[in-house]
Parts: C-alpha cells; sequence; structure tokens
C-alpha cells in the first residue's frame, strides 16, 4: 500500500498556521516512484499537485514547495485524489440504449458515435440547428471547451452551448464587462500579501478555497492591523474566524454595500481624480447613493448602524481592501448588482490594479475561467469574443475557414432556459459533458422532464451510475484527470498544463478527442488535431490581441511551469494585475459604476413556508460527489445530507437533532438528516447540494430550489427559496453511503 499520505493543508506551512490549529503534514518518503505534474481538477485555486505512481499506480499526492500558485500548500481533496477513482465505477466502453426504457449495453466506439451523429442530422432535418444543444462544464479543460465551442457555433449553426458557469460565474462575467468592457478578475494571489483589509461577500472560503484562505489566515496572523469581514447570512467556518461577520439578511447585500458606499462619501474616504479620470458615472453614482434611503436599506440588509460604522472603518483611507466574493454573490436574482456593488466601491477608493486591492471574483471550478476565455457560453465566442458582435463573428468565421455569415448573431439559450426547452420537447440532442444536472440544475422536476423528453440524450462522463447517465442514450467514456493533458485558467489569471500519469482506462478517451472524433464522423473539417498541443495552439492564436491574449503561454512554456495572462509574448513574463494604468476595456477606457439597487429575493417567506433557505457546499465533498463519495476519509468527515437548523427552529418544526427531516418548499422536497447547531440563524436553513438520487431518493437539494434567474446574466437564484420543514423516516435505500 501507499505511504500514509497527507491529510490537511499542505506541508510545512509557517508557525501561524500552527497556531490556527491545522495539522502539519510530512511529505512522504516515497522518491523511487515516478512523479507527475498535475493541476488539481477540483477548485478554481488551480493547485500544482505531484502525483507519485507505480506503473501507472497513483501512491500519493503532493504540494510541490515554492511552485506557483499554491507554494507547497493542498487541502484534503486534493491530498486524496490518489484515492478518488473507483474502477468499478468507471465507464469503459461507450454504451447505448436501443431505446428509452431499455437497458444501456455496451456498443463500439463506431456504433456509439454513428448514434450521435444520426442524432444530430435528424435533429438538423426535422427541428434545424436550435434543436441541438451542448451542456458542459468549467471542469473540462481549455482544449475540450474550445472545440465544443467550435463545432456547436462554427460547424453546426447552433449557439445553444452552456456550462454549469452560468450556475456560477455568469454574474461575475455580466459585471466584469459591465464595469470593466471585458471579463477578467483584475487581481492576483499575490494581492492577499499585501493587504490590509479582507472583505469576504458569499464566500466559504475555508471550505471551497481552502489554501487561500490559509494565505489570508497568514497574512491575518502577521500582520497587526490586518482584518477579516465576512458577509454571509449564516455563521460559517469562515465567518467564526472573521474580525467582523455581518449577518446580512439573505439577498440583502446590495442594501448593506450601498449603505457602506453612503459612509464612504459621508467620511470624504473617496479618490476624486481617479473617479474624474478613470471613471465614467460617477457623478449619478453619487447623487443616488446620497439620496438612498439610510433606514430602508438598513431593514433590507437587517444590519446595525454600528455593524456598518465598524465595516466602513475597515475602508478608510490608505486601507488596501482585497474584495473576495462567491456564490453568495452570484447565485441570485441580482448576482450581477451585488457585483457590481462590490466593484463600485473598489472604483470609489481608485485602488484598481494596486497591489494588495481590488474586486475578486473566486472562481469555482478548475478551468471555469479557460472555458470562458474560449467562450463555451451561449453568448460568447473565443478570445472574450461576443456572438452579437459582427466583428468578433468575422474575426472567428475567418480563422476556422468558415463562409461569412455561418456564425449565428444570436445567443443561444443559457442553462435553465435550455433545460426548460427540453422539457417542453423542443431539443432533438442534447449533450451533456462532464456535469451532472440531474442533482446540480435547480428545480430538478424539469431538469428531469428535459432529459426525459430529448429523443437523443448524450452523456460524456467517467462513471457509468451518476444521475445523469441514467437518462443517457448514448454514453460516451471520457478519461478523467490524470489519465489526460489538458490546459486551465485558474482563478487569478494563471495558466498550467496538467500532465498524464497513465493511460486511459479501457476505451475511454479525452475530452477534446471525443468531440474531434464526433466532428470527423459528421464529415467536418477543422477537427484534425493528432494531440491536445496542436488544439491549445489554436486557442493561444485566436487570443492573440485580445485582452485575455495568452499567445505566449506555449506548450513548451507551460511544460515549465504557469503563466499569467495577459502573454502575449513568449519570452516575456505574463502579467499579474490588471488595469494598472487606469485604463479599461471599455470603448471610453474608462470604468463604469452601476446603477445598482437594492431588490429582494424571488421568493418571500409566508405562513405556510416560513423559512429562508439557502444551498451550498461542504468542505469534504465536491459537487455531486462522483469523485469524493470514492474516498472513505472524506467520506467519513460528511457521510450524509444534513440540514443545518436552529434548535429553535427545530423545536418549532417537530424535527429532532440527527433525526430525518423534509425540507418542503413551493416547489418540492428534499429529504435530510438534521443538524441542530447554535452556527445557524434562528429563520435560516442551510442545505448542502452534494448528495443525489444515486445515494437516498429525495435527498438532492434541489428537488426544492427554483427557476428564477437573474435577468442580466441567466444565473439562477440557488441561493434562495422560502420553506418549511417536518419531520421523516430516514430513506431506507442508500447506493454508494
Ligand atoms: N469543498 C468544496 N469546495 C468547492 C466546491 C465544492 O463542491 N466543495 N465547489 C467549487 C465551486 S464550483 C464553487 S462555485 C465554489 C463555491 O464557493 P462558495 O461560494 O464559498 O460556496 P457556497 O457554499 O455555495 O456558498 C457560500 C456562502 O454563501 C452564503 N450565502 C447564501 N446566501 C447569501 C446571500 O444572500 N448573501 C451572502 N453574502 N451570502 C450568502 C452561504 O451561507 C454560504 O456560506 O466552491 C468551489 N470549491
Ligand atoms: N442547490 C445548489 N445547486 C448548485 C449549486 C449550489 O450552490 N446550490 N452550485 C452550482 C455550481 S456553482 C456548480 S459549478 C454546479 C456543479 O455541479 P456539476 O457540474 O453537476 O457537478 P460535478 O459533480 O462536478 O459533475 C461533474 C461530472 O463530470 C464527471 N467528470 C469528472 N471528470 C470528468 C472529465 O474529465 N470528463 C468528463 N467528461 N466528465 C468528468 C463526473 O463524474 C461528474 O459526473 O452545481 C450547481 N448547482
Ligand atoms: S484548494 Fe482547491 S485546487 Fe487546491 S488542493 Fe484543494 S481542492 Fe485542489
Ligand atoms: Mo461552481
Amino acid at each position: 500500500m501507499a505511504a500514509a499520505p497527507p491529510t490537511s493543508l499542505g506541508h510545512a506551512p509557517p508557525a501561524p498556521l500552527q497556531r490556527a490549529g491545522l495539522p502539519v503534514v510530512q511529505p512522504a518518503q516515497d522518491a523511487n516512484r515516478s512523479t507527475t505534474r498535475t493541476t488539481c481538477p477540483y477548485c478554481g485555486v488551480g493547485c500544482v499537485l505531484d502525483v507519485k505512481s507505480d506503473a501507472g499506480d497513483m501512491r500519493s499526492v503532493h504540494a510541490p514547495a515554492d511552485v506557483a500558485p499554491n507554494l507547497g500548500m493542498m487541502c484534503p481533496k486534493g491530498a486524496f485524489l490518489f484515492k478518488s477513482d473507483a474502477p468499478d465505477r468507471r465507464l469503459t466502453t461507450p454504451m447505448v440504449r436501443d431505446a428509452k426504457g431499455q437497458p444501456l449495453r455496451k456498443a463500439s466506439w463506431d456504433e456509439a458515435l454513428s448514434r450521435v451523429v444520426h442524432g444530430v442530422r435528424q435533429t438538423l432535418a426535422t427541428r434545424g440547428a436550435d434543436g441541438l444543444a451542448w451542456y458542459g462544464s468549467g471542469q473540462l479543460d481549455s482544449e475540450a471547451s474550445y472545440l465544443f465551442t467550435k463545432l456547436f457555433k462554427g460547424h453546426l449553426g447552433s449557439n445553444h452551448t452552456d456550462t454549469n458557469s452560468r450556475l456560477c460565474m455568469s454574474s461575475a462575467v455580466s459585471a466584469y464587462v459591465q464595469s470593466f468592457g471585458s471579463d477578467g478578475p483584475p487581481t492576483c494571489y499575490d494581492d492577499i500579501e499585501h493587504a490590509d483589509t479582507f472583505f469576504i461577500l458569499g464566500a466559504n472560503m475555508t471550505a471551497n478555497h481552502p489554501v487561500l484562505f490559509n494565505r489570508v489566515r497568514r497574512r491575518r496572523a502577521t500582520r497587526q492591523d490586518a482584518r477579516v469581514i465576512v458577509v454571509d447570512p449564516r455563521r460559517s467556518k469562515t465567518a467564526q474566524f472573521a474580525d467582523l461577520h455581518l449577518p446580512v439578511a439573505p439577498g440583502g447585500d446590495v442594501a448593506l454595500l450601498r449603505l457602506l458606499a453612503k459612509r464612504l462619501l459621508e467620511r470624504g474616504w473617496v479618490d476624486r481624480a481617479y473617479i474624474e479620470s478613470s471613471t465614467e458615472g460617477g457623478d449619478a453614482f453619487v447623487a443616488a447613493v446620497e439620496q438612498a434611503d439610510e433606514a430602508e436599506l438598513l431593514r433590507a440588509c437587517g444590519l446595525t448602524v454600528e455593524q456598518i460604522d465598524q465595516a466602513a472603518s475597515a475602508f478608510a483611507p490608505g486601507k488596501r481592501v482585497l474584495s473576495f466574493y462567491c456564490m453568495g454573490a452570484n447565485q441570485s436574482t441580482r448576482g450581477v448588482d451585488k457585483n457590481r456593488a462590490i466593484i463600485d466601491l473598489h472604483l470609489m477608493q481608485g485602488t484598481l490594479g494596486r497591489e494588495g486591492a481590488g474586486p475578486f471574483s473566486l472562481t469555482g471550478q478548475p478551468n471555469a475561467m479557460g472555458g470562458r476565455e474560449v467562450g463555451y457560453l451561449s453568448h460568447q465566442l473565443p478570445g472574450y469574443r461576443f456572438v452579437h458582435n459582427q466583428e468578433h463573428r468575422a474575426e472567428v468565421e475567418q480563422a476556422w475557414g468558415l463562409a461569412p455569415g455561418s456564425i449565428s448573431p444570436k445567443p443561444g439559450r443559457p442553462a435553465v432556459a435550455m433545460f426548460e426547452a427540453g422539457a417542453r420537447g423542443e431539443l432533438g440532442l442534447l449533450w451533456v459533458t462532464c456535469t451532472n444536472p440531474a442533482v446540480s440544475m435547480p428545480d430538478l422536476s424539469t431538469t428531469q422532464s428535459a432529459l426525459r423528453e430529448t429523443p437523443c440524450v448524450v452523456v460524456q462522463d467517467c462513471f457509468v451510475d451518476t444521475e445523469t447517465a441514467a437518462y443517457a442514450d448514448v454514453l460516451l467514456p471520457a478519461a478523467p484527470w490524470g489519465e489526460k493533458v489538458g490546459t486551465m485558467t485558474n482563478s487569478e489569471r494563471f495558466i498550467t498544463r496538467s500532465e498524464r500519469v497513465r493511460a486511459p482506462m479501457g476505451e475511454s478517451r479525452p475530452d477534446w478527442r471525443i468531440v474531434a472524433d464526433v466532428a470527423r464522423a459528421l464529415d467536418l473539417p477543422g477537427f484534425d488535431f493528432a494531440s491536445p498541443e496542436e488544439v491549445w495552439d489554436q486557442v493561444r492564436e485566436l487570443s492573440r490581441g485580445r485582452l485575455c491574449d495568452q499567445f505566449g503561454a506555449t506548450n513548451d512554456r507551460l511544460r515549465q511551469g504557469g503563466v499569467h495572462w495577459p502573454c502575449p509574448d513568449p519570452d516575456a513574463p505574463g502579467q499579474k494585475r490588471l488595469y494598472t494604468d487606469g485604463r479599461f476595456a471599455t470603448p471610453t477606457g474608462r470604468a463604469r459604476f452601476s446603477a445598482a439597487d437594492y431588490a429582494p429575493t424571488h421568493e418571500s417567506p409566508n405562513a405556510e413556508h416560513p423559512l429562508h433557505a439557502t444551498t451550498g457546499r461542504v468542505a469534504a465533498q465536491w459537487h455531486t460527489r462522483a469523485r469524493t463519495g470514492n474516498v472513505p476519509e472524506l467520506v467519513a468527515q460528511s457521510p450524509e445530507p444534513r440540514v443545518e437548523v436552529h434548535p429553535q427552529d427545530a423545536q418549532r418544526f417537530g424535527v429532532a437533532d440527527d433525526g430525518w427531516a423534509y425540507i418542503h418548499s413551493r416547489h418540492g422536497s428534499a429529504r435530510m438528516r438534521v443538524r441542530c447547531t447554535q452556527d445557524a440563524t434562528p429563520g435560516r436553513i442551510f442545505l448542502p447540494f452534494h448528495w443525489g438520487d444515486a445515494y437516498a431518493p429525495d435527498t438532492a437539494a434541489n428537488y426544492a430550489t427554483h427557476r428564477a434567474v437573474d435577468a442580466k446574466s441567466g444565473q439562477p437564484e440557488l441561493k434562495h427559496f422560502a420553506a418549511r420543514l417536518a419531520p421523516a423516516d430516514p430513506p431506507t435505500e442508500a447506493a454508494h453511503a
């Protein structure tokens, strides 16, 4: 057996971390094994991890010291990656269903590819290109994401490509585009080492970006006047660490952010010269903030004047404020407004592009950034281009050797609309890749209808038994992390290459190759790639001259280590920060203040559903548990879905600590075990969304969520619904408990 694996946050952490109670990891002594450098396939921190293996058998995972971006640190999810495969669950050959309702059977690649080809041609003949849809993932590498975009938008005439990034980052993307003229965070991880105030909103970083939070802790421990402010309706582990926790009312963030803006104006803590030279909309913004009714805003955010004043003090002149925000900001019908209201504070301070300061939207998945760069969302094209822009379409058509007018000017359907169209029977082919919507999409009953109603459902995954695979007409076996080479961009615009530890299991193939194989089976030109390196070279070429210029990130260079974009020159370093000269990517070169206004959540509690429910993550599980569910150590830490309830609410609804309960909403019900905790706020409950039907029936949080989206970004409000609790029997079946 392998040497004892590292079980905590990285090896050799500095003294303050040990004081913070985090165990220390001893590097394992297994120098004789071969070592492969990979990028962690989990979160957007993008840790570089070395895998020790013996004849392809993964034995341990190590975080190489001094290698960016994680500098010798990793979290338990990364450390246990070598145990995360389950050979008996792996999809090792293509499979097909002869008819809906029939069992899946093994098939050759030729048969599976011809089924997909038939599905595409049949759809084009009967419904046209609007009947074709691809639903992908920020966990795909840039090579695969790029080829899906090229196939659907370029060659099949369908802009209906969207991904789980719509559920994740789309509000952040829209906000960056609206405020700065382009997507892309202006900040980098090194800013942590220069910041005075960490303003963390709607992000539980201890669980979900642990290695980055480790750096925040270290800064907090070593810089005397550093402060951590956490804005979260519940007392998360991150909130418990904070110097100041603001338990904002669910959805009340814009009101809070406007109050902070008001204070900064009142105290004169505003960089007027910067506003004058580098922004537009400042006058209207100042007038709106000054006129906003303070009492109304306080009511909306549920906080006190003292709490606002205390938070405002951390924005005093000279303080370098680094804002981190994630799903508590994005997964809201006001997600774009929340993001922009954060950015507005930084524009007021004039600190964009300065060391240690700025708005830093944390990416969830390892390559949600790269996917955006290659244009995989339904309104995008490669190189941060847009389908609605004639010039952009022409540039991409030319690069792809297509006739002018080949790319449709109409943005495709965003994720929620895509599944709604499917549920109405409007899709002929839905190709799901590297995501498990039968657990992760809001309002699962609509999602399940879409998967049932669509005549040809293609699922490309590594495992045979996911909740979504149960609906597949064709299952295509994909090679996971460790069995393929691929390029990804992390939260801070840092590009890394992940190498292959071993050959793909059975007949599975890398995702990029599966797309290319389907395209060739469709007799389409432009997909004769012999290697992922050739695909990456095309991605680099298409990014040339754009903000996200990656031309300098050659395959050879990435073999030596990662690089930040923009990186136009193979011989020059990448750029860590954006907008350092006060010029932005808007037509005027000025950043834009927003007119974001507070508005409540889509649903309000009432007598029948009196609780505010929110959903999210736990530290030991990754999404729908495809991989973390295979690791005994992680399962032991979080074995089952547990709804967090304040003891007062448990008593009110007659549910017992450790007993099971139904969480009923206006849309459906989820069943979970109850965890009573004083860390929950009375009237507010928290549901993890990791568990689905493969674990036990009814356990998915998304049976209870709704489909309302932010009108500006299409992102669903997964962070809020109105609920009530009722006692329940434990589930009788538990598949892989
Ligand atoms: N362990 C682990 N790590 C992960 C993942 C995982 O599955 N497991 N997934 C990755 C991915 S894809 C993502 S997107 C990130 C997500 O990372 P996070 O955004 O940190 O994760 P969540 O738990 O979804 O939500 C964060 C917090 O938002 C709070 N919240 C709810 N409503 C509101 C609100 O109205 N306002 C504010 N301010 N806060 C609110 C919740 O209480 C919760 O604590 O994590 C990444 N990292
Ligand atoms: N209620 C609620 N719902 C949510 C959220 C929430 O906070 N609350 N968060 C949303 C967010 S931010 C996200 S990002 C989504 C995540 O939700 P999903 O994307 O659905 O979750 P995963 O479990 O990561 O799904 C990845 C799938 O890809 C497979 N896979 C792994 N590696 C590979 C590979 O290399 N190739 C291929 N082809 N397949 C592979 C895995 O086996 C798994 O089935 O959930 C969203 N849903
Ligand atoms: S912090 Fe994120 S990227 Fe780093 S090891 Fe953990 S899950 Fe992987
Ligand atoms: Mo995400």
